[in-house]
């Protein structure tokens, strides 16, 4: 039938162009069974599909060709070097609207051009595709160079980081922001690429190990959700730190608030953590699983949430398989022992195995809320796995001790209770699991203590989301996400505006949106979201009810509202829009609490890793949220600041699709357009006069020359440099994000002159 031909052929020509980046040849679709059944019976399909495959063939090869143009202009193009591209920087831009930013986007987008600067702030639009632009040849371009010689890149922007930490001896950080699925990881990944190529040590074995930190942790901190098959589900602050010449020598992650609750349970349509996949199809493959006690037909309940698909994955597949050699191979390269990886299988399989334990009722004349492990197969294994007791794991998960007056009383558990034991203790255990590997790994790749080195952070996180439910989790993402807003508000408008005030300075004033009364209204003491939330989750007989009630009648400000009819949901106006929030289970999920019964039984473990995971003491103070928070903004705070936006161009995860509507709402909330005007008119790098002597008196004085630190010295150096368009304050320069490139160009240009003179000379005497 016509209409079934319309779908068949839309059909393929979607598979065609979907796959011609990674396939370019189309035969492997004509081999499949299917299409051979079809299209050797109709002569009028095979001709329509001949045409379309041709088609399609002329199309990818004209994509390709431009696709090469753009990619290989900078190697090939030299003329290129001292040319301006003006439409590389919105901020060349005569007219100034959003509909000329945009189009300037898209533009650049349908040619392949997914970055585009705004002064030193990088836009990154996500190419859903991969391109052949980030080879060691590109690194090379990009290094060392006048940032106007190439287009914009995600290596230029590292190699200022870079620069700037070298010439100024001075910590960098790099921060990613972007809604889930902009492509902030993957831009993390790239620049940790980058400085790795830059900080080229002798040390060979030390830049692989750094290579592999990233694949491993994000094969625990990541999953597939609705909006991100490889989603961050923990924020990552990756510093790479180097010697005072710049070679690499050494890297530390910090992370913040796992999402330990995916480890019980996730949504229809989303997945466990990676790891959980991989180990279980690995060992599948590997004949192993009765070693771990796993059962090959079925995979346990906490990574089979749509009965099936999972099993009919890893049968049919095997890229799990193959990702569990790449994380044994990342385990063995960064340096963990044979043991500690061995130790680690067995937690994770211990974890999957406590997945399966079920309870049920034991009812007696006098009690009801007794209950039993009936089936003990699933306990047995996972007290296996785990090197403890399975009586004692039993009694932990059906009954804890209370204390009163100083007599210990031992209460029994009804069966939801001994669940929720049992998937609080799978989460403790992956979350500290996932703690000890990020500790371990910063052992390992610790830097000679006797070097006093600089750093380049790099900030990942979980991107803004706004999901058909949202919980908890999401709530503490957006907080974070709703933080970075703040934190680039502050560098790029605030302080930079307080900043002309006081050094008396004429420059432009551009109203943003500020989203402090928002902050406020989360992290405000006592009277804030999050305060309101820890002080309910200290009555033990407050409810879901009670909270989002207590929110209700403190937050009143234009920022929360609730819904009608529905009790347990309230909705919240963050910077990027508007999220509807279901509050079931904030309560019990803010506590997180683990049962001591819990505690004292794993700390029997004859697994040491497992006894080392739990000997620390277990209290805390205030939410793992706010305390989350409050570290990652103060570890920001330390360095210069480097900004990467990244964008999303549309919500099917297309190539070369621009969804006008979804970029014109991410430029909104994340203010590119007044970022825009304040880069045109405003001054992004202020240095005190003293500062700014210390660091170019090269460029006019002579090297064994002091000059004071006054406004003459700054003077005369910047008439030296015939610089212009800059403005000095009362105690400070006022220089545009391009004449820092010109000094330090200057600055390197004469240094490698008096390093010469000094060679000649040194040769000269000797
Ligand atoms: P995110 O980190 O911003 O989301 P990712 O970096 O994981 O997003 O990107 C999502 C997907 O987009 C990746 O898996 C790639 O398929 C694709 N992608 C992104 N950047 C590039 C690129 N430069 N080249 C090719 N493909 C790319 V989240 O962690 O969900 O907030 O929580
Ligand atoms: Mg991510």
């Amino acid at each position: 039938p016509e209409k079934w031909c319309r779908g068949f052929n839309h059909f393929i020509s979607q598979c065609l162009i979907k796959d011609f980046e990674k396939r370019p040849s189309v035969t492997h679709l004509l081999e499949h069974p299917f299409i051979k059944q079809v299209h050797g019976k109709d002569m009028s399909l095979q001709k329509q599909l001949a045409e379309l495959i041709q088609e399609q063939q002329q199309l990818g090869s004209v994509a390709k060709t431009r696709h090469e143009q753009i990619h290989t202009r900078g190697p090939y193009h030299v003329d290129r070097a001292d040319k301006y591209s003006l439409d590389d920087d919105l901020v060349n831009l005569e007219v100034l609207d959003e509909d000329t930013i945009i189009h300037q986007l898209q533009k650049r987008y349908a040619d392949f051009q997914i970055y585009t600067y705004v002064g030193d702030i990088l836009i990154a639009l996500n190419p859903f595709q991969n391109l052949s632009i980030y080879s060691p040849q590109f690194s090379k371009l990009y290094h060392g160079v006048k940032r106007s010689s190439n287009p914009p890149h995600i290596f230029a922007s590292a190699d200022a980081a870079y620069q700037s930490m070298v010439t100024f001896s001075k910590d960098q950080c790099i921060i990613i922001s972007g809604e889930s699925g902009a492509g902030k990881t993957e831009s993390a990944h790239l620049i940790v690429q980058h400085l790795t190529f830059l900080g080229k040590a002798n040390n060979r074995a030390l830049r692989e190990k750094i290579l592999q930190v990233n694949p491993l942790v994000e094969a625990f901190g990541n999953a597939c959700t609705a909006i991100n098959d490889n989603s961050s589900r923990f924020g990552k602050y990756l510093e790479m730190m180097f010697t005072p010449t710049g070679a690499v020598m050494g890297a530390k992650i910090s992370e913040y608030l796992l999402e330990k609750s995916r480890v019980i349970k996730q949504a229809v349509g989303e997945k466990n953590f990676h790891i959980f996949y991989y180990i279980y199809a690995g060992l599948y493959h590997q004949k192993k699983l009765s070693e771990y006690r796993l059962p090959d037909k079925k995979p346990p309940r906490y990574i089979d949430n749509e009965t099936g698909r999972v099993m009919h994955d890893i049968v049919t597949k095997d890229s799990y398989g193959r990702q569990f050699e790449a994380i044994q191979h990342c385990f063995r390269i960064i340096g963990f022992t044979d043991e500690e990886v061995y130790s680690v299988y067995r937690i994770l399989t211990g974890i999957l195995n406590t997945g399966n334990i079920e309870f049920a009722a034991i009812s007696s004349q006098h009690q009801t809320d007794k209950s039993e492990v009936p089936d003990p197969e699933a306990l047995d294994n996972a007290a296996a796995l785990l090197s403890i007791g399975s009586e004692e794991l039993q009694e932990a998960l059906t009954s804890h001790c209370v204390v009163t007056r100083g007599e210990t009383i031992i209460r029994t558990n009804t069966v939801d209770k001994a669940a929720d034991v049992r998937d609080a203790m799978s989460k403790a255990l992956y979350g500290r699991l996932f703690s000890w590997i990020v500790n371990r790994i910063n052992t390992l790749l610790q830097p000679d203590k006797n070097i006093c080195g600089m750093n380049v952070g790099i900030l990942d996180i979980f991107g803004f989301e706004n999901f058909a439910r949202n919980s908890f989790e999401q709530l503490c993402i957006n907080i974070a996400n709703e933080q970075i807003q703040f934190y680039f508000n502050q560098h790029i408008f605030a302080l930079e505006q307080m900043e002309y005030q006081s050094e008396g300075i004429d420059a432009a004033t551009v109203e943003y949106e500020d989203n402090r009364p928002l902050l406020d209204m989360f992290l405000q003491k006592p009277m804030g979201l999050l305060s309101l939330l820890d002080e309910e989750s200290r009555f033990p007989q407050a409810t879901d009810l009670t909270l989002v009630d207590k929110f209700e009648d403190n937050l009143r400000c234009k920022y929360f509202w609730r819904p009608k009819g529905v009790e347990l949901s309230f909705g919240i106006q963050h910077y990027a829009g508007k999220v509807l929030y279901d509050a079931s289970a904030f309560l019990e999920k803010n506590r997180d609490t683990l049962p001591a019964d819990i505690v004292v039984v794993l700390r029997t473990s004859e697994n040491k890793l497992l006894q080392q995971l739990f000997s620390s003491p277990l209290t805390k103070t205030g939410t793992f949220c706010t305390y989350s928070l409050m570290d990652l903004l103060s570890k920001m705070v330390v360095g210069q600041p480097h900004f990467i936006r990244c964008i999303k161009p549309n919500d099917d995860r297309e190539a070369l699709m621009f969804s006008h509507e979804r970029v014109l709402l991410q430029l909104r909330y994340t203010g590119i357009l007044e970022t825009v005007k304040i880069r045109q008119k405003g001054y992004s790098h202020r240095i005190l006069f003293e500062e700014f002597v210390k660091r170019y008196y090269y460029l006019a004085f002579k090297a064994h020359e002091t000059p004071l630190g006054s406004r003459e010295n700054c003077l005369a150096i910047l008439e030296k440099s015939k610089l212009d368009n800059w403005i000095l304050g009362k105690t400070k320069v006022f220089l545009k994000y391009y004449h820092i490139e010109q000094l330090n160009l200057f600055l390197r240009e004469v240094m490698g002159r008096v390093v010469v003179m000094q060679a000649y000379i040194k040769g000269w005497l000797g």
